[in-house]
């Protein structure tokens, strides 16, 4: 089934100069990129995004965090794009993530992990849409 989900490339590894090689990684993985914009999101744009963690207890540091610099937000698209992009992610705790995965070569700890996927059709649907219109993508 082709598919869309969004990913984002986290203000830790655009930091750290690792936009290249983890869109290369994607790449190599058999996905395509149908829209990318680095932004710089403001607190509330990171609580909106996350508002499904709200009341989780990390929710305060994890939007400062996501707020903290700029990152890349994109659109992939492939054969089940949301099961592959967040193969190639590994697990959110980049201590439990496989050999090979972003988030153990680029993540510093559960927080700061390199990278976001969407985890399911409804929530692609709403992180692309909150990101970018119908012009900003392509294929
Ligand atoms: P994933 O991004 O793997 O789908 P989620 O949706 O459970 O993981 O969590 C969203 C984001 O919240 C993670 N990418 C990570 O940055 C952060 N996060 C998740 N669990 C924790 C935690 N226990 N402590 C701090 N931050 C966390």
């Amino acid at each position: 089934m082709n598919q869309s989900t969004l990913g984002i490339v986290k203000p830790d590894a655009v930091k750290t100069g690792s936009l290249g090689a983890i869109l290369k990684r994607l790449e190599a993985g058999g996905l395509t990129v149908a829209g990318l914009k680095m932004v710089h999101l403001t607190r509330e744009l990171a609580q909106g995004f996350y508002a499904v963690h709200r009341d989780r207890p990390f929710f305060d540091s994890l939007t400062d965090f996501m707020s903290e610099g700029p990152c890349v937000v994109m659109v992939l698209k492939g054969e089940n794009a949301i099961d592959r992009w967040r193969a190639l992610m590994g697990a959110t705790d980049p201590g439990q993530a496989g050999e090979g995965t972003i988030r153990k070569d680029f993540g510093q700890n559960i927080e700061r992990n390199a990278v976001h996927g969407s985890d399911s059709p409804e929530s692609a649907n709403f992180e692309i849409a909150y990101f970018f219109n119908a012009l900003e993508l392509s294929g």
